[in-house]
């Protein structure tokens, strides 16, 4: 077994900045780790909103502090983020993703994520291979 902690992050290639600044993503777990998935711990800063659509993953997200909100474009709903919160995307849903205070959240995309992605002009992120 293996232990890595956020403060082993920092400052890595593993802490990776959002181009626009909306978020950064501490990846705990990535592909070369050979865990099947990818855990991330994910700020999403307070006042922000980000367009997602994760076409070749599926991701799990617990919220740990903060309060937010996701509105699913398909359907137009907003579902409210609070701590003890998990959401799926278990369909790719397309998605926008407001914090209305700092969000901490705990992340899992399978398939993995293999290093420095950032979100796509679609909101994408690239498949793994
Ligand atoms: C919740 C979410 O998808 N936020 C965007 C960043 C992503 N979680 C990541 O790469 O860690």
């Amino acid at each position: 077994m293996f232990l890595r902690t956020i403060d082993d992050i920092r400052g890595t290639d593993r802490e990776v900045y959002a181009e626009n600044g909306h978020w950064v993503s501490r990846r705990l777990l990535l592909k070369k780790d050979g865990m099947g998935f990818s855990f991330h711990e994910t700020i999403i800063f307070a006042g922000t909103e980000t367009h997602i659509w994760y076409k070749h993953h599926l991701e799990a997200v617990f919220c740990v502090a903060g309060e937010g909100e996701v509105e699913t474009l398909a359907d137009g709903q907003i579902h409210r983020i609070v701590p003890g919160t998990m959401y799926a995307l278990n369909n790719h849903d397309e998605h926008l993703l407001r914090a209305s205070k700092d969000l901490r959240l705990l992340c899992v995309f399978n398939p993995p994520v293999t290093g420095t992605e950032v979100h796509r002009e679609d909101g994408s992120y690239p498949p793994s291979d």
